[in-house]
């Protein structure tokens, strides 16, 4: 397995929506072992393939809830192709959210509480989960980001403007 170098702000690639998948082959699924080491060695919840360069509707995540017999933490991970949202919660939850493109910087975001979810998972198998609490979040996040959303356009812009300008800066500073 290998470990992909993470794309973070300012790259545009953050900004482009993904394509669909049109089958789930050896390929994706070498792709999405790669992306779970990635997110494992980062760490972080969940990973978007964007969030790699690879402008595909794949997501991994694993929000590590799952605990073993003496309460350790068990490798659980999800694996979604093509995810849709077809029912949302009136209901909303607020977390404080993170991403592993814009490092370091974390905002609160109010999003649906519940969410069913349609995809296809490591085998092409269609499937539904339904999410609440932190899952329904990430998956949220996750999908965002298939669509080239990030969690900092759900906050203000002056705080969104703002993250954005420390990135450009740090960008140039390393240039
Ligand atoms: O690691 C992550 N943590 C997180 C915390 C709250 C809400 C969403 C997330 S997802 C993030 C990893 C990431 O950037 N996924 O796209
Ligand atoms: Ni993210």
């Amino acid at each position: 397995m290998a470990l992909l170098p993470i794309v973070t702000l300012p790259d545009q690639r953050l900004r482009d929506p993904s394509a669909a998948v049109g089958h789930v082959d050896s390929s994706i699924r070498t792709l999405m072992d790669d992306m779970l080491a990635t997110m494992y060695d980062a760490p972080g919840i969940g990973l978007a393939a964007i969030q790699v360069g690879i402008a595909k509707r794949v997501v991994v995540m694993d929000v590590g809830k799952k605990r073993g017999e003496e309460e350790e933490e068990v490798k659980d991970p999800v694996f979604l192709v093509n995810p849709e949202i077809i029912r949302a919660s009136e209901e909303t939850s607020v977390y404080e959210e993170g991403c592993l493109s814009i490092p370091d910087f974390y905002a609160e975001v109010e999003r649906p509480a519940r969410v069913l979810v349609r995809y296809l998972d490591r085998m092409g198998v269609r499937r539904e989960l339904e999410a609440d609490g932190l899952l329904a979040t990430c998956i949220q996040h996750e999908i965002d980001h298939l669509n080239g959303v990030l969690f900092i356009d759900h906050i203000s812009r002056l705080k969104r403007e703002r993250v954005i300008k420390r990135f450009i800066k740090e960008r140039r500073r390393e240039a």
